[in-house]
């Protein structure tokens, strides 16, 4: 679709201090109207976005490293998103797919049917939120099994509604003084290849793991040993991500989701997978349970489906989905028309594989310029994650240590340079990358150069190199 502004460029742009002027005068005003109970990563208002730049209310152009939490992958002002939703604007904006009926709820469905992991007959609901794909997924299983109880993981996040808090592993900021939350739900032991809580004994004295398949096998025995204390035959559902989000972008142990396929077989337990953050092309595939060879029961959208148009998914193997009586799921907006629209705006993006390739070779680049920081410092412990979901943890080398405060200033550095980062993780100490699938290489790199220059001095005790010094390239 024609836009009448004019192109965003694709370059990083300086014009005042971050969060600038007319920025600060929004937060302000803000903070009279909306509750504190809202965080905020960086107080800058957006004026425009677009591939990998937000363009703020002052003129600055940041490098974009978030995607509104891993969604605006295709862009967040596609032409085809906008085309489709512009179209379906001026049809209709609402019927409830509870009252009427529209297509574009069907075709949305029909592609994650046949796009999600496994080969087997599926169906699929759709719903607004992903906190609200992780209800019904246990609705749905509990409807479907007869059993009530849900297994979830350490540093497992799987939303802020009651429900989806009490399957979140993190206290705070996410569960603090909002309970007592809902019963049956027991958690176990992940399978983190760098802290891992099961296996002390695959850790040698540089606290660096032996093996990362011992670091399965333990923390396997020990979700059988949770399940059994808590009588397997009373479990609904397993929920768990493919690569943990919020807890710090832990990629699992090797094998250990694969025994869990096993282990969820076994007992008649629905295996959800949980791919709200990591899938829809994020880590390159379209889902990231590719990557372990297994197929959940129930596979969960939402996220990047469809582009910032609020949408969730849950699609599974048809017996469990139609388990449940007519008129058991639903909702006012879920899956609103002009939410569908954006979703086949997106499936028509990933039509020709591009945007897989370039969230590979977004990881290919990102390992090329930090990867080498593990080494070259004492405070990188990790670099890791799979396509565009990359992430570093800072750590004290050898005792391991968390350093929140290095993430922190880290982050503080790259966004006073017109670089959004984030951080997450059970420590806090985790730098997160999810740049836009639609981000040049040339801006890549130079966020890229921002942040490696920003670790290195921190690590090294400097103080900020300037913006000039560390890309003189600025626009
Ligand atoms: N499952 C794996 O990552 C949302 C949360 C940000 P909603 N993650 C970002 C925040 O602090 O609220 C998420 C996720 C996984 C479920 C959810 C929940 O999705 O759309 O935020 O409800």
């Amino acid at each position: 679709m024609t836009s009448s502004l004019t192109p965003l460029p694709q370059s990083r742009h300086l014009a005042t201090a971050i969060p600038g002027p007319r920025s600060q005068a929004l937060h302000a005003e803000r903070q009279a109207h909306v509750t504190d109970g809202f965080g905020i990563a960086l107080p800058v208002f957006i004026d425009r976005a677009d591939g990998g730049i937000l363009q703020d209310v002052d003129g600055n152009r940041l490098i974009d490293f978030a995607s509104g939490i891993a969604v605006t992958s295709i862009g967040a002002s596609n032409p085809r998103v906008r085309e489709r939703v512009a179209a379906q604007l001026e049809r209709f904006t609402h019927t409830c797919f509870m009252v009427t009926e529209y297509e574009s709820f069907t075709q949305v469905a029909k592609w994650l049917n046949e796009h999600t992991p496994g080969d087997f007959e599926k169906r699929t609901a759709l719903f607004s939120t992903g906190a609200e794909a992780v209800e019904n997924a246990v609705k749905i299983a509990r409807s479907a099994t007869g059993r009530s109880k849900v297994l979830v993981f350490d540093e497992a996040y799987h939303g802020r509604s009651l429900m989806t808090m009490a399957m979140t592993a993190k206290e705070t900021p996410y569960r603090l003084n909002f309970g007592p939350f809902p019963t049956e739900v027991v958690r176990a032991a992940s399978a983190n290849p760098l802290r891992p809580a099961t296996a002390t004994n695959t850790t040698n004295d540089d606290g660096v793991p032996a093996s990362g398949a011992d670091v399965a096998a333990a923390a396997l025995a020990s979700v059988e040993a949770t399940l059994a204390e808590h009588g397997p035959e009373s479990f609904a559902a397993m929920v768990i991500e493919p690569i943990q989000g919020e807890g710090g972008f832990i990629v699992p142990a090797p094998g250990f989701l694969k025994g869990l396929r096993e282990i969820a077989t076994k007992h008649g337990i629905v295996l959800v997978i949980d791919e709200i953050q990591a899938g829809m092309g994020r880590t390159g595939t379209l889902f990231a349970s590719e990557h372990e060879g297994i197929a959940g029961d129930m596979t969960l959208s939402a996220k990047a489906l469809a582009d910032g148009v609020p949408l969730s998914a849950v699609t599974g193997r048809a017996d469990l989905m139609n388990a449940v009586h007519a008129g058991g799921l639903g909702g006012t907006y879920a899956g609103n028309p002009l939410a569908c629209e954006a979703a086949l705006a997106v499936f028509e993006a990933f039509e020709d594989g591009t945007l897989l390739t370039n969230a590979r070779s977004i990881e290919a680049t990102a390992r090329e310029v930090l990867e080498p920081l593990v080494a070259e410092t004492d405070v990188v412990a990790e670099f890791r994650g799979r396509g565009a979901m990359l992430a570093l943890e800072f750590a004290d080398r050898g005792t391991l240590e968390p350093r929140a405060d290095l993430a922190k200033e880290i982050s503080a550095r790259c966004h006073a340079q017109g670089v959004l980062t984030l951080t997450c993780g059970t420590h806090g100490n985790v730098i997160r990358l999810l740049p836009p699938l639609v981000i040049g290489d040339e801006l890549f790199r130079d966020g890229l150069a921002v942040l490696r220059q920003a670790i290195v001095d921190v690590a090294a005790g400097r103080d900020a190199t300037t913006a000039e010094a560390a890309a003189p390239a600025l626009a």
